[in-house]
């Protein structure tokens, strides 16, 4: 299945794995490369040479393209773009911030850069400044989110923009695929249901919840810090709300939220953990190889745009 995202990065299938903090890590990369996707990184709050560590492991295991995420808010961030070149990395993601400051430097090593956008004037920006692609993700999204759903900010990014678009936001199948491909997307990205794969190191207590999770069991915190998360409803996010209804001070709400996504992820603690997921989570119903996901959301996703209406 070729398209201007396939082509220009090399892979097979145009699904872009997402760049999760603590989830995306070698493993999951790996796997969603090996089995024709873009693996990506996800460096998150990492230090840089964590990051560079996880670089090295994908390449032991395969030899196919695969990316980095930088979360602009690491401190760590201007460590981390200059590693992505040193390890020869081929293409970059960003998430939560605007990464203009670095894309002189990318685009000097032949880096393939494609921020993470949730408006169309980002979009134009990181076109202006000369992305590769960009990914629009929509507020079904798990994690950091914008204001704007899939179905309203892929088409108006696709109009305004002239490089390949990538839908994020609420994909998981084949419908969702095609849905994307008919707003003029070129790939997709997906976070939530690789969380759910069979090679991802989330804890067995955090793959339960996905899978348990309905589709309104998800609550968005921080939208009065400015900094709006989606994340499955639990006794973190209830407190969280609470705090933040009755005006709580911003470090009061940091406290929180201190290292919670690794409790969540890593230590199985989904009470007071952070357990980061989108609203389409309530369709994840098994663990599953990455290899099978791909071929599912694609066969599925092949049939439905080949499919033709008639009256
Ligand atoms: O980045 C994400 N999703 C994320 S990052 C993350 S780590 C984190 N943990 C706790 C609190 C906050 C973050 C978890 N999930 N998605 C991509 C994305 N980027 N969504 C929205 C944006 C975005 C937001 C603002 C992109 C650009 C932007 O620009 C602001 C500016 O600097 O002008």
């Amino acid at each position: 299945m070729k398209t201007r995202v396939t082509e220009s990065l090399g892979i097979t299938y145009p699904i872009i794995q997402g760049g999760m903090a603590w989830v995306a890590e070698h493993n999951l990369a790996a796997a969603v490369s090996e089995a024709g996707g873009l693996g990506i990184i996800g460096a998150g709050g990492a230090p840089a040479e964590f990051v560079r560590e996880q670089i090295q492991q994908v390449k032991k295991v395969t030899d196919k393209p695969f990316g980095v995420n930088i979360m602009l808010m690491n401190p760590e961030a201007d460590a981390i773009a200059q590693v992505v070149i040193d390890e020869g990395v081929k293409v970059v993601t960003t998430g939560a911030g605007n990464p203009s400051k670095y894309m002189e430097q990318w685009k000097a090593a032949d880096v393939k850069v494609i921020p993470v956008v949730a408006s169309v004037a980002m979009a134009k920006l990181m076109q202006r400044g000369g992305a590769d692609a960009v990914v629009a993700e929509g507020m079904e999204s798990g994690g950091h989110i914008g204001s704007i759903t899939t179905m309203a900010l892929v088409p108006q990014v696709t109009d305004a923009i002239d490089i390949p678009v990538i839908a994020a936001g609420g994909i998981a199948d084949g419908r969702g695929f095609a849905a994307a491909f008919m707003l003029g997307a070129e790939a997709v990205q997906i976070g939530t249901r690789f969380v759910a794969a069979t090679e991802s190191i989330v804890h067995e207590n955090y793959k339960a919840m996905l899978i348990k999770a309905k589709d309104i069991d998800s609550a968005v915190t921080g939208m009065t810090t400015g900094h709006p998360v989606r994340s499955i409803r639990n006794k973190m996010t209830k407190e969280y709300l609470k705090l933040e209804k009755e005006g709580a001070d911003f470090m009061e709400l940091e406290k929180l939220t201190l290292g919670s996504l690794r409790k969540a992820v890593v230590e199985g603690d989904v009470v007071n953990g952070t357990i980061m997921a989108g609203q389409i989570a309530g369709l994840i119903k098994k663990e599953q190889p990455c290899r099978e996901i791909i071929a599912e959301i694609v066969d599925e996703g092949l049939a439905l745009l080949n499919r033709t209406y008639e009256k």
